[in-house]
């Protein structure tokens, strides 16, 4: 199994930067041509590293899309996986999840069970990552696939005491998902006292619609902002640098 390589590379990708941004793509929509730009000016644009997966998948093609994916960009490109079917070789490292805020035991456990020993095959890295689902104003996809709740967002209370958990179980991520396309993205407030409470690093991901909201989630404490479904539509290099510079808040000017 391979050191915490990319593990590391998160991490002090972050604390050089003083926050993070991963970038998010559906295998489903890897073909257009827009998207393969948006992931090779990805490293120039100031992204730490590329996500791939999906909470459900509608082409067979997961495979192919990841090495496509990989041959077009040097960034670390991890596995994001709806479940044990979206394990690959061709991807560095895998985050390696349990929907702990859910109790159903086949997202919990089971999809671990029959994905570790591909992965373990696979020779990738495995990043045991805590994965919370947020209510989001909507009934999302993740919801409904993964036929779990999500924490209320008034219950800031509660989302610490699942990372808290997360935390003493060893798990090395947090994962506060709001859902693709979510209305709402996570609240600032839930953020601000899930990562007062932990030391791991905190990511945050769904609804997250504009480089202001992708700040704000930094501010509040969060390691890393993921941005997908904003970036799908063409013409969004530009769009994927204000992104970036947002979560990255050593690389802008400060003037006071
Ligand atoms: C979804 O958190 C990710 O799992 C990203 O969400 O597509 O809404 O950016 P969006």
């Amino acid at each position: 199994m391979p050191e915490r390589e990319i593990y590391q590379k998160l991490l002090s990708a972050c604390d050089e930067r003083r926050g993070g941004f991963l970038l998010l793509i559906d295998p489903d929509r890897s073909c257009p041509p827009e998207l393969l730009e948006l992931i090779e000016s990805a490293e120039e644009s100031g992204v730490d590293a590329i996500l791939v997966g999906a909470s459900f998948m509608f082409s067979d093609k997961f495979s192919e899309s990841v090495r496509e994916i990989k041959s077009l960009t040097p960034l670390p490109v991890i596995l994001f996986p709806g479940g044990a079917g979206q394990v690959t070789s061709h991807a560095d490292a895998i985050l390696f999840m349990s929907l702990i805020s859910g109790r159903n035991p086949q997202y919990l456990i089971e999809e671990q069970v029959r994905a570790a020993p591909i992965v373990k095959a696979c020779g990738i890295e495995p990043i045991p990552t805590a994965y919370i689902l947020i209510e989001s104003g909507s009934y999302t996809t993740v919801e409904y696939v993964s036929n779990s709740r999500h924490i209320p967002r008034s219950k800031s209370d509660l989302a610490v005491a699942h990372v808290l958990a997360a935390e003493m179980m060893g798990m090395k991520m947090v994962y506060l998902e709001a859902g693709s396309g979510a209305r709402l993205s996570v609240p600032d407030e839930m953020v601000k006292a899930v990562s007062a409470n932990i030391e791991i690093p905190v990511i945050v991901g769904g609804g997250i619609t504009t480089p202001e909201d992708a700040a704000e989630k930094i501010s509040a404490g969060a390691s890393f902002v993921v941005v997908g479904t904003r970036l799908e539509s063409p013409g969004n290099k530009n769009r994927l640098c204000e992104f970036t510079a947002a979560c990255h808040p050593t690389l802008v000017p400060i003037f006071k």
